[in-house]
């Protein structure tokens, strides 16, 4: 396995001529952003900007953008494909392992309170030029606690500075800690909340995933990991990090207090919606390791780094799914990172029986994973889910736009802006069922074979295995 926390995982990415270290001076104000849309648009490396304009805290971008360097944080071989990573971590996922509370950990070694508290001590940048201010929450982890079942939940929400003690939160509508937030509303309570900055990969990826809930995404952190994590406990909150965290912001969400926030460039690849008054957290106490680390994203056109990590855990996690409520006949998922992985996916499916496609794509977006994914194709098991062309293949050849299936006024992104603002987390959804049809208009024919539909154009296996052994003579390479 590759050595534990932010600075392990730099490690390995630096052993593997994965990070760059940039030294000249770069402004947080728009110029990290500009530079990091480079990068990804070059697939270039995780880069570590030494020098940011005013600050002297190094600022980690990129870390995930790739599938190797996604291989790299899940400690597998980095040139391990995408489909052997996504079968990897669904087995992980299958055997949770417990954190261990630990009484103190690296995240304590700075500790600050009332006038030290200061949200504009670290690099973060103003990521996108027409963003509403500057995001210190890209990629992170946010820590609440269900009052009712004590269920402690992990997620990433977007955290915006308002000033040097107050930030902003999104908590999109069907998330975890919004359910929760909503819990402490009905109980004109405030909400205690820990902001977790710089954190081993694993951690992250498990924040970001549609976990089931009641499932503390800390635990499946240790399952990714294959090893348990180390926590402790916040100073001023029955919550817990991860003892390594290079940053833990704990503070509270007061009921009935919102401020403006956004909007963001967001992960459809366009600005983020309406700017709203949303909920703020009001920092109690902030606690950072010795020369800490500060970590960000740089959120936007897909495929980047949200979109790489969403591919890896929605294929994996969605699959998973269906083998636990026995769903018969899944031979995997792909939520394409380049066509943005919240909104869609496809399924690949060994046909069993008329409808057996709708029922997968139902099951699909009724699951927690499916919570943003608003378009659904379903494929037979012989085309290649990876293959976005063969997908499409697919569809112009199994399928008639008659067999489309769209549903209204269901529960969407409020980031896509295909619909109107004004429609909120409201969208219409689309499955194409695109597996050969079983209806009694498509009857098994003796001139196919026995089968519902032609064969597909490839020799006989006899035919080809002559071939295959003659190939040499051939002369062909
Ligand atoms: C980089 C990144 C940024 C995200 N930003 C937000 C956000 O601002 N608000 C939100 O509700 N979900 C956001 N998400 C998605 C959630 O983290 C994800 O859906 C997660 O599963 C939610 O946690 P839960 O399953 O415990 O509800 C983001 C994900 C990533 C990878
Ligand atoms: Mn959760």
């Amino acid at each position: 396995m590759r050595p534990g926390g932010l600075r392990g995982f730099l490690k390995s990415l630096e052993d593997h001529g994965e990070l760059k270290r940039v030294k000249a001076e770069v402004d947080w104000r728009h110029e990290v952003g500009a530079i990091m849309h480079e990068v990804n648009r070059q697939k270039g490396p995780a880069i570590l900007f030494e020098n940011v304009k005013g600050h002297h805290i190094p600022l980690l971008v990129g870390a995930l953008t790739t599938i190797k360097r996604i291989a790299i944080a899940l400690g597998l071989p980095p040139e391990t494909p995408a489909r052997e990573i996504i079968q990897e971590y669904k087995e992980r996922v299958k055997r949770p392992i417990d954190p261990t509370i630990v009484s103190s950990g690296p995240c304590k070694e700075k500790i600050y309170y009332g006038k030290d508290l200061n949200l504009y001590a670290f690099p973060t940048p103003w990521w996108h030029e027409l963003d509403g201010g500057r995001y210190i929450g890209t990629l992170h982890s946010v820590v609440c606690r269900d009052p009712e079942t004590n269920w402690q939940n992990a997620a990433i929400h977007r955290v915006m500075i308002h000033d040097r003690q107050a930030c902003g939160i999104y908590f999109a509508p069907g998330q975890h800690n919004a359910i929760i937030y909503s819990k402490y509303e009905q109980m004109g309570k405030p909400m205690p909340i820990a902001i977790a900055i710089g954190l081993d990969p694993v951690c992250l990826m498990a924040s970001a995933a549609g976990f089931p809930a009641y499932v503390n995404e800390w635990v499946m952190a240790g399952a990714l990991k294959k090893s348990s994590l180390e926590l402790v406990k916040c100073e001023t909150a029955d919550l817990y990090v991860p003892a390594d965290a290079e940053i833990v912001i704990e503070g509270e969400v007061p009921i009935g207090e919102k401020r403006d926030e956004g909007p963001f460039g967001e992960h459809p690849g366009y600005f983020g919606g309406f700017v709203v008054p949303r909920p703020v957290v009001k920092v109690k106490c902030i606690t950072h390791r010795e020369n800490l680390i500060f970590q960000g994203t740089y959120e936007g056109m897909p495929p980047n780094e949200d979109h790489m990590i969403t591919f890896v855990n929605h294929s994996s996690l969605a699959w998973k799914m269906f083998e636990d409520i026995g769903f018969i006949g899944i031979k995997g998922i792909n939520f394409p990172p380049g066509a943005d992985p919240w909104l869609s996916a496809i399924i690949s499916l060994e046909k069993r029986y008329e409808g057996h496609g709708i029922d997968a794509s139902r099951a699909l977006l009724a699951s927690k994973i499916g919570l943003f994914v608003k378009h659904v194709v379903v494929v037979d098991e012989d085309i290649d889910i990876f293959d976005l062309e063969n997908v499409l293949w697919a569809i112009n050849t199994r399928f008639q736009a008659r067999r489309i299936i769209i549903t209204h006024l269901e529960h969407g992104s409020m980031l896509d802006p295909s619909k109107p603002l004004e429609w909120g987390g409201v969208t219409d959804r689309m499955v194409i069922d695109a597996t050969w049809p079983m209806t009694h208009e498509f009857p098994p024919r003796a001139e196919w074979g026995g089968l519902r539909h032609p064969p597909t154009l490839k020799p006989s296996q006899d035919l080809l295995d002559r071939v295959r052994e003659r190939w040499k003579e051939y002369g062909i390479t």
